[in-house]
Order: structure tokens, then sequence, then C-alpha cells
């Protein structure tokens, strides 16, 4: 992409309604524009990053065997009378007549759209177990929607419902999200702690929050030193449930808890490798039994002939809060630095003088080579001081910077930075592309 043909409306100054270092950057790096309070427009290089989030959990959801499907963001409010949470969401959720005056509702969350499309789909045991996901806008009319995207009121969530045939086997499809919900945050270069939570509005008796540390998040949060070091699944069998029983069981013994469900037994046991900081939760998992299933009057048929109300758990990442909540564990002083999974191009290409024929004919041919070879690019060629071009490629915090002037180009070498450690190595250009495509 060339930037003089892109839409990046970068600033210098941090605006002043913003509080934490997540929501200055992306303001300054022009990756969102807010359009009503709690409301974000998706700015060109904010969409990369936010699609690319998406991709990972996308692709982690299919990996651990639940299936896409795409449910409506506007619901009837008689769905949500037939669970009884109509009345009782209060006024977080955003309700809206029709022209026919019928009551609808922007949704908050699923769990009666996809009890209710699973009712009339599935018949018997061999519909079953199932889980299925979608990636959709919710609308909460939070109070005081705060930090960005972080606590916006319309917001990106990958929302998964698992149905089984009963307890067991509902706690092996929670097993199999709960490791996919650490496999997908490592991917994106960041760790989340799972922590014993509370269930909420949404119900239930088991779940846990996904957690990553940062000193801006909003809850304070309890654990052992141990999830300070990666964890290792490595080519676990999670089909077979007693072994993925016992993998997660493995990990949860190592406490982590959140505020309200602190424990002061497990934490004397826990000793001097207590630990204890801010977080912010981008993922929630719960299971609550048959507490829609039975609301809304589901049933199939098991083997033996009899009816059987199915057990379900449902599975959120927040995925617009991931954009904001990664840039809180990775940026400095000058700006974001993005992990490369999910870092909006991989390379910066910086033309140090574009009226100088020499310096143009090598960017330009330098752009055609490396978006030839599928690296993407974003690519400077506007004409700007280089100081400017500098700020703005740190601000955005791609990967690599690749700078090409005229004073190099004389010996030969442009300068490859890399963000995050800030080495600068001076390469030929041969050799650049190399280190770039390899
Ligand atoms: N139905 C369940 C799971 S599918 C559910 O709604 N869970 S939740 O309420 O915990 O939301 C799931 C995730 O959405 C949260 O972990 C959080 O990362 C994200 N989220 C929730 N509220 C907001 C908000 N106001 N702004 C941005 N992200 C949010």
């Amino acid at each position: 992409m060339r930037l003089s043909r892109y839409l990046l409306p970068v600033a210098k100054e941090s605006p002043a309604d913003a509080q934490i270092v997540s929501h200055k950057l992306m303001l300054r790096a022009g990756l969102v524009r807010q359009t009503a309070a709690g409301i974000y427009a998706w700015l060109p290089l904010g969409l990369r990053v936010l699609r690319k989030i998406e991709k990972i959990v996308r692709e982690e959801q299919d990996r651990a065997g639940a299936v896409e499907l795409l449910m409506p963001t506007l619901q009837s409010a008689d769905l949500w009378r037939e669970s009884g949470r109509y009345d009782a969401y209060g006024p977080e959720m955003l309700r809206i007549t029709d022209r026919h005056e019928r009551e609808m509702l922007y949704g908050p969350t699923n769990e009666e759209m996809i009890t209710a499309l699973f009712r009339d789909a599935a018949r018997s045991y061999r519909d079953l177990p199932r889980t299925l996901y979608h990636i959709q806008w919710k609308f909460r009319d939070e109070v005081r929607p705060r930090f960005g995207v972080m606590r916006g009121r319309e917001f990106l969530m990958k929302d998964a419902y698992s149905f089984d045939m009963d307890e067991a086997g509902a706690r092996h499809s929670y097993n199999k999200m709960f490791v996919a919900y650490l496999r997908t945050f490592a991917r994106m270069g960041v760790r989340a702690i799972p922590m014993q939570a509370d269930t909420g509005p949404i119900g239930g008796d088991l779940s846990h929050e996904f957690i990553i540390l940062a000193p801006s998040g909003e809850s304070e949060v309890f654990y052992h030193a141990n999830w300070e070091k990666p964890v290792d699944l490595g080519a676990i069998d999670t089909e077979d449930a007693g072994v993925l029983q016992q993998v997660v069981s493995g990990l949860v013994a190592d406490y982590a808890a959140t505020d309200e469900k602190r424990d002061p037994e497990r934490e004397a046991a826990t000793g001097d490798l207590l630990r204890t900081s801010r977080g912010i939760e981008v993922g929630h998992i719960f299971y609550f039994g048959t507490k829609y299933s039975e609301a809304m009057g589901m049933a199939v048929q098991a083997k033996d002939g009899t009816s059987v109300v199915p057990h379900m758990g449902s599975y959120g990442i927040g995925v617009s809060r991931l954009v904001g909540a990664l840039i809180e564990a990775s940026h400095d002083d000058a700006g974001i630095i993005w992990p490369e999974e999910v870092a909006p191009f991989k390379v910066g290409l910086i033309n140090m003088r574009v009226d100088d024929e020499t310096c143009t004919r090598v960017a330009d041919d330098m752009y055609q080579k490396l978006t030839g070879l599928g690296v993407e690019v974003l690519y400077d060629d506007r004409d700007e001081r280089g100081g400017a071009k500098f700020a703005t490629m740190d601000v955005i915090g791609l990967p690599w910077q690749l700078v090409i002037g005229p004073k190099g180009l004389a010996s030969g070498v442009v300068e490859l930075k890399n963000r995050r450690t800030g080495e600068k190595q001076e390469l030929s250009l041969d050799s650049a592309l190399e280190r770039l495509t390899g």
C-alpha cells in the first residue's frame, strides 16, 4: 500500500479525552475514530489489525472443532422473553421498536438465539456434541464507556456455544475451549491467564476469565508466579476427555483468581509465590448446564429413546477489545510495537527523498519485489520530511522499517530497523530483501 493513497490520519499530540496509553495510541496512530460515545469507526489501519486478530481467533476455533455461522445483530424481544432475560437484563440492553411496533433489541450476547436455532435443528444424540460460533458486533449500553475500544458500547465479540448430552460431555467441550483460548492468545504474542471468575448475568457454576496483565487493567488479579512463564501445551490429544481434563487440572492447580473469587486458603498455600497485578479481561468462558436449554424447551432423543435436555456452555473473546489490550501489553514512548502475527503490515518502507530519481526508482522497485513475494508493505512515498516519516512509522509500530535514502544508496546499502529492539542494520538491497522474505 502506498501511503500517498491511503487514509492514515496520524496525530502528534495525545488527544485530551484519552486516559490510557492504548486509547491514546489508537487515536494517534489513526486506527479508530469515535463517532458517538463508545462507538468507533475502524480506519483502514485499525481494520487490518482487527481482521488479523479475527483470523487467529477463527483458525483456533476451527482447530478446536467449533463450527462457524453468523447470527444477526438485531434480535426479537420475544426470543429473550422465552429465557426470562428480557426483563432481567436491565438498561445495558439497547431496545428498539420497528415500524410495526415490534420490540427488538441489539444483541448484547446470543445464548437465546443459538438455543432457538439449535433446538429447531437438532433431533437426537447424533446431532450432539456441537460447538457453534460466530464473530459478530454486540451492543451493551454501558453506563460509562471508556478506555476507547476496551470498554465500548458497540464491540466485536467471538461467541461460541456448546451443546452436549450430559455434564461430562459439556466439561470436555469446556476444556477444549480452555486450551483453544491459551493457544489463541499465545499466537498474538501475549499471555492471558485463566482465572476463576464470577458468572454474572450469563449464569452457571464453572467459569474462567482470560486476563492479560497490564497496569491499566480494570480488575485486580491474584496469581501464582508460575503463570509468568509460558505455558507449554505441546501436542495434546484434545479429543481424549481424560487426557484433556488432566492437562486443564494441572494448569489450574496454579492459583489464579479475580478479586471477586479470591480464595484465602489457596492464597496461603501459594505463599510468597503469590503475585498481584491489574489485568484486562480478553476472554470469558462459562459452563451453565441446562439453564437456557431447559427454559427454552429444548430436548433431544438419547440412544435409549429417552428425552434429554442438552448441557450448554458459552465462550466469549473480546476481538475489538484485544486491539487495545495488545497495545497495552506492547508499546514504548514512541508508539505501538505490534507482535508480527497481528501487525497491520510487516514492513514500513520509507523513501527518504521522493525528489531523487535513483532513490525513488530503487524504493519503487523494492516495493514491487516485496509485495510480489507476498510481504505486506506500507510504502511511505509521500513528499514529507524524513523526521516526520520516522515518527509515523514508530507510532504505527510495524515490525520492520526499511529506509532507502540517497546517502546509503551511494554506497549500495539500505537501513533495516527492528521496531521492537530498535536495532539498525545496513544491508545491501538483496540481503534486505532476503531478510524480509526469508
Ligand atoms: N455470552 C458470554 C460468552 S459468549 C458473554 O457475553 N461473555 S462476556 O460478557 O464475558 O463477554 C465476552 C468478552 O467480550 C469479554 O471477555 C470481553 O473481552 C468482551 N467485552 C465484554 N464487554 C465489552 C465491552 N463493553 N467492550 C469491549 N469488549 C467487551
